[in-house]
């Protein structure tokens, strides 16, 4: 990179929650220590640490800094996917956390839409719901219109959690959007969207006629119960 471009600030600062975690946990991953970043994780979370905090200031932050270090061109794409690979691997050994508590509150279905490879971060979604009592369906990435559709009806889903991260596929949201309108009618779910065009554009998912927007995992649940407890009062 030429000097005079401005090389963008770490997502990782030692005096952030968990700041130094999240830095021992990218080291870890970067020096191909996955199963010494694993036990950082879990040893953490045995002290006492919430899954919620381990989920936005260790993996959230050090995915945004593995993204910011592969545009640096610090490490390869190959590192990143090795990175990804190993944060999902590690979520998935904190399930038991994520389906300890009690059940029922509503039912969502998460799915990032058709072309998006992104996953993490409806993963991340899907499982703020799971651990507040909701009975959840994560679809992953690049997930086509019609199953959605027919998933959310199906399963008569509360709420329709759908993710773009880049602005390529703001058209695909809204094309789902429009389905589920169409085929549930009166019954058609609460509708939140998220991810990185959301994020940049505040104004964007009412134009494309969501029901909301949350910038993070951590408050779209508060926001899904507001717009469900609104819509009940109806
Ligand atoms: C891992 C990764 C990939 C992996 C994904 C693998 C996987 N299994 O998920 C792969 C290699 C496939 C990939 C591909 C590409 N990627 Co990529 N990727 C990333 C990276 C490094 C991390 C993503 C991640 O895991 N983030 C962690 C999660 C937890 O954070 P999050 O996504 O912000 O999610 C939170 C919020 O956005 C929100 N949210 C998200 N969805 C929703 C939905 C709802 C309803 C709500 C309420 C909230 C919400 O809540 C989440 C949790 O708090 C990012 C860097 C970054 N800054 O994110 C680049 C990044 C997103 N990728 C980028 C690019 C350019 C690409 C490619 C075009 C590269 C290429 N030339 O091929 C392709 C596009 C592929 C495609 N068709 O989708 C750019 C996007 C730039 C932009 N804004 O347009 C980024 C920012 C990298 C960069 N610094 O340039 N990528």
């Amino acid at each position: 990179m030429p000097d005079d471009i401005e090389v963008p600030p770490s997502f990782l600062e030692l005096d952030r929650p968990l700041g130094r975690l999240a830095r021992d946990y990218l080291d870890a991953l970067l020096g191909g220590e996955r199963a010494r970043a694993s036990e950082l994780i879990l040893a953490s979370v045995e002290d006492g640490v919430p899954v919620r905090d381990i989920y936005i200031d260790v993996f959230q932050r050090t995915q945004w800094e593995v993204g910011r270090l592969w545009e640096l061109n610090r490490i390869t794409v190959a590192e990143e996917h090795y990175c990804t690979a190993a944060t999902q691997l590690v979520m998935s050994r904190l399930y038991p956390h994520v389906f300890a508590g009690e059940r029922g509150r509503g039912t969502l279905v998460a799915a990032a839409v058709s072309g998006d490879l992104h996953e993490l971060g409806i993963r991340m979604v899907a499982d703020f719901f799971e651990m507040d009592g909701w009975d959840t369906f994560f679809l992953g990435a690049n997930t086509p219109t019609p199953g959605i559709v027919e998933l959310v009806e199906r399963r008569e889903a509360d709420v329709l959690a759908l993710s773009a991260t880049l602005s390529a596929h703001v058209p695909d949201v809204a094309e789902v959007i429009e389905a589920m309108r169409t085929a549930g009618g009166e019954r058609s779910p609460i509708i939140l969207v998220g991810g990185h065009p959301f994020n940049a554009e505040p104004e964007l998912w009412r134009e494309l006629g969501a029901d909301g927007h949350a910038p993070g995992a951590d408050g779209a649940v508060s926001l899904a119960e507001e717009l469900t407890a609104g819509r009940k009062a109806r």
